[in-house]
């Protein structure tokens, strides 16, 4: 394991279609556009990951960065820590928020995949823990309950304890009138999240999540501007539903700026902009500190592992973008989801990901 080295990255950009479009208050996205990572090493292994893109309009720039940084990473060794230190020194002054963040992310991503796929384990093990059934919600976009009411019980039937719809798209009376249906279609016992994607400003947001206190949410996810934690702090301050927010989190430090603004009481950090499993083994001990439930955002496969050795761990967010390029896409059983292997447990189906190339 230790002497992996690396000898070429490849990325491919895709289009991957979806089970269902997610669109959001913020936009819609009626299909996948991710990058997928193939780490060659010396030694004749190949670690692999994806990057969701959010738009198609980024593919290209995404690949080129990859192209660009490989020159920088051949020969070296596979040592996912010292891998992100090395790229981080050497764009200190340019920054890694960004496309720039979402690729270094990925890499490590792909860095631990190879590690188990050396030692013939699955992450989870490497990081100290064991795969297991991690509790999953389904994550809808903005729902038409009319339209969506038998996926919505669908879900339910399929075992997710929780559901997750985005709100915002319209008034607070087009919240309240779906939130009333959608807690009716799923019933009492299955937690309900939503999510208004960075949509509304901190009085507005409060005056909604007071008025749908009525209907037991387990959480209001990212009220405000992702980048506004005083506002995400003003709301939760007074919120009688506990506040989420994360996805939007650049790296470990961005996620202790949060704790110290007490932007949230729940926190969901992205693998693909968190640092990758390098970047959550930091955050998840931020967390731990703090006391602060930690969920995952997106990304379900590796999510499976670094959220089994999170101390306090609470959801893992099912949101499928994997599915249509994936050999053996993730499983729920019994509303779980539990991670798989060695490595990351992810093999590309070439002949979906040739029918879903782009560029
Ligand atoms: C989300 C937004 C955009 C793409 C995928 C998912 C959403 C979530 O914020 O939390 O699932
Ligand atoms: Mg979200």
């Amino acid at each position: 394991m230790n002497e992996l080295s690396i000898a070429d990255i490849r990325a491919r950009a895709v289009v991957a279609p979806l089970q269902r479009p997610i669109r959001t208050a913020s936009g819609s996205i009626e299909a996948a556009p991710l990058v997928l990572l193939d780490v060659m090493t010396e030694q004749g292994l190949t670690g692999c990951a994806y990057l969701f893109a959010y738009t198609p309009a980024v593919l290209p720039a995404l690949t080129a960065l990859v192209d660009q940084i490989t020159p920088m990473l051949r020969g070296q060794r596979v040592v996912p820590l010292d891998r992100q230190q090395q790229l981080l020194r050497q764009f200190r002054l340019l920054g890694v928020q960004g496309l720039l963040g979402m690729v270094l992310s990925t890499l490590d991503m792909a860095f631990w995949d190879l590690l188990g796929k050396a030692a013939g384990v699955p992450v989870v093990r490497l990081l100290g823990g064991e795969p297991q059934p991690l509790r999953a919600y389904d994550s809808w976009g903005l729902v038409d309950p009319g339209r969506d009411a038998a996926g919505l019980e669908r879900s339910v039937g399929a075992g997710f304890a929780g559901i997750k719809i985005k709100l915002g798209g319209g008034e607070l009376a087009d919240d309240l009138a779906t939130v009333r249906e959608v807690r009716r279609i799923i019933g009492d016992r299955v937690a309900l999240m939503v999510d208004y994607n960075q949509s509304l400003t901190p009085t507005e947001a409060l005056r909604r999540v007071r008025a749908l206190q009525a209907f037991d949410l387990a959480w209001v996810e990212e009220p405000v501007a992702a980048e506004d934690l005083q506002g995400h702090a003003q709301v939760r301050v007074q919120s009688p539903v506990p506040i989420q927010t994360g996805e939007n989190w650049w790296f470990p430090r961005s996620a202790q700026q949060a704790l110290d603004a007490g932007a949230c009481d729940l926190m969901m950090p992205d693998l693909m902009k968190i640092g990758g499993i390098t970047g959550w083994l930091s955050v998840m001990g931020l967390a731990h500190a703090a006391s602060m439930p930690v969920s995952s955002h997106l990304f379900i496969e590796a999510s499976a592992h670094v959220l089994a050795v999170t101390p306090t761990r609470d959801w893992l967010e099912f949101m499928d973008f994997g599915a249509a390029i994936l050999q053996t896409p993730a499983r729920l059983e019994q509303g779980c989801v539990t991670a798989q292997g060695p490595g990351l447990g992810m093999a590309w189906d070439e002949d979906a990901v040739a029918r879903c190339r782009v560029g």
